[in-house]
């Protein structure tokens, strides 16, 4: 698809989907460095970027923040000109590196990802910012495909209140049968990228399957973007007090 084409969808709809936009030899390279990532480079680093959906038990892995800051791979990834450029399109800006993520659904335990616009948790002026969501497997109905609100993106942000899921602390407080109605299912196979607005209402269902649901998560902020330091400070401080309370960090 053309680059204008790709910018108009993205402006239209808040969101887009590009088939293979890893080949077969970028794919399979990802695959090997997030394997390896998680089963040499996870055990190292600071509790408070990895969480399980069972802490006692390793096997259950669910997500991974800061990829780009502890691997050189996943750094050079982000930079990349094919990621960077397609950020940079469609920020309509240069795009600047925020966040690497790992997320897995686990099969069977996977829990579902509760509808958010990600810029809630961003605390950014203005709100041009965006995720690409890499595909390193197949995700569609059984084991939680993500879900788009199409222009959801330019009615603002939503009232949000606290989850008790680690990881996705937040979710759309006043979600209705309107929102079920509107949403759209984004089936993804392996290699496919989806990339939404940080206003685009999304979420996940949890893994009812016998397969895993893996995706490697990178944010993208446009350069003239501003922090809110004072809201997001104050944010942290209340979201590391209640997983404290919960005792998961
Ligand atoms: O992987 C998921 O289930 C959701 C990811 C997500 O919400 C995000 O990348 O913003």
């Amino acid at each position: 698809m053309k680059e204008t084409e790709l910018k108009r969808r993205y402006d239209v709809q808040g969101y887009i989907a590009i088939e293979s936009f890893l080949d077969a030899n970028e794919l399979s390279e990802l695959i090997a460095n997030t394997n390896r990532f998680t089963t040499t480079v996870v055990p190292t680093i600071a509790e408070s970027e990895v969480y399980y959906e069972d802490k006692t038990d390793l096997k259950t892995l669910k997500q991974v923040q800061h990829l780009d800051e502890f691997d050189a791979y996943f750094q050079k990834l982000a930079a990349s000109e094919k990621v960077s450029k397609l950020a940079s399109l469609l920020l309509g800006g240069n795009a600047v590196l925020k966040n690497m993520q790992y997320f897995n659904k686990i099969p069977k335990i996977g829990k579902e990802t509760p509808a958010h616009q990600d810029g809630y948790y961003f605390k950014i002026k203005p709100q041009e910012a965006l995720t690409m969501w890499l595909s390193l497997g197949d995700a569609d109905a059984e084991n939680g495909a993500v879900c788009y609100i199409p222009g959801s993106h330019k009615r603002g942000m939503r009232n949000h209140g606290r989850t008790s899921l680690l990881g996705f602390s937040q979710s759309i407080t006043d979600w209705s049968e309107k929102d079920n109605k509107a949403e759209i299912q984004m089936v993804a196979k392996p290699g496919d990228i989806l990339v939404h607005h940080s206003l685009t209402i999304h979420r996940a269902n949890a893994n009812k399957s016998n397969r895993t649901r893996k995706s490697v998560g990178c944010i993208f902020y446009r350069d003239d973007v501003k922090i809110d330091e004072e809201a997001h400070a104050e944010y942290k401080k209340q979201l590391d007090s209640e997983l404290k309370k919960q005792g998961k960090i």
